[in-house]
């Protein structure tokens, strides 16, 4: 396929002054040759981090993700961060529904959509998640639950399906060092694939990332799957030896 690969680099709530200087620095000098047009890296990084991140990739081929978006448009909404502010600091694109947003935030499958919704319409590239948990794969779950996850997004976003990122993150598999095989992934992937078939013409241009535990180890096979276009990492994206062996398995 045709597809450029993406690996997004998700910081969660890490990172510091001195030390985002510092790995910048080390992401920076390892990429030197990369070949942008073989595949993109994006960082997800804490809000406040926006504007000095913004200066340390300019440029780079770094592009600048956030983590969250407010499904509103402006005004008084204390605490969130609006589309349009992201855009401010030349951010690109924007992960909607992590599974923590939804563990821990109560975020449900119609906000997700909404803030999906939003990101399109300020022209952001939005990286949705959805994965099942533990219980619901242990139960048989997983299709039906990835299923529903996605179906709210296009249900919400109709035409403009095509415009989003799609990342599937096994919540048993996030930060627990236990990753979905590259078979498991794939045929998760390729059930998205399919759905997203049925709601858009242009589905197969859609990008799928894979994401839980991704490591310098099993990149490669994940990546070389056929419905695997990129890949959302956690933990392994503080490190930047680990983070560039990553990009290279992708590019
Ligand atoms: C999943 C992933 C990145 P980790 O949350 O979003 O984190 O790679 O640490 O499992």
């Amino acid at each position: 396929n045709d597809r450029k690969k993406l690996i997004v680099g998700n910081w969660k709530m890490n990172g510091s002054l001195a030390a985002n200087q510092d790995l910048l620095q080390a992401i920076r000098a390892g990429i030197a040759d990369l070949d942008a047009a073989a595949c993109t890296v994006a960082l997800a990084v804490p809000a406040p981090y926006l504007a000095q991140v913004q200066a340390l990739v300019a440029g780079s081929a770094l592009a600048l993700a956030a983590q969250d978006l407010s499904p509103h448009e402006a005004g008084a909404y204390t605490g969130e961060v609006s589309a349009a502010m992201l855009k401010d600091f030349g951010v690109r694109y924007a992960l909607v529904g992590h599974s923590e947003r939804r563990q821990y935030h109560g975020e449900t499958d119609a906000l997700v959509a909404k803030k999906v919704q939003r990101a399109l319409a300020a022209g952001l590239t939005p990286i949705v998640c959805l994965g099942e948990t533990l219980p619901e794969r242990e139960a048989g779950q997983t299709e039906a639950v990835v299923r529903r996850q996605l179906a709210a997004v296009i249900q919400l976003n109709g035409h403009c399906i095509s415009e989003v990122v799609l990342a599937y993150e096994p919540v048993w598999a996030i930060g627990t060092g236990r990753t979905a095989s590259a078979r498991q992934a794939q045929a998760v992937h390729a059930v998205l694939r399919a759905q997203l078939g049925a709601a858009s013409s242009h589905a197969g241009r859609i990008r799928l990332l894979y994401g839980g535990s991704m490591n310098a180890a099993n990149a490669a096979p994940l990546l070389a799957q056929p419905d695997i276009d990129g890949g959302l990492v956690g933990g392994a994206a503080l490190k930047a030896p680990d983070f560039l062996q990553i990009i290279a398995a992708a590019c």
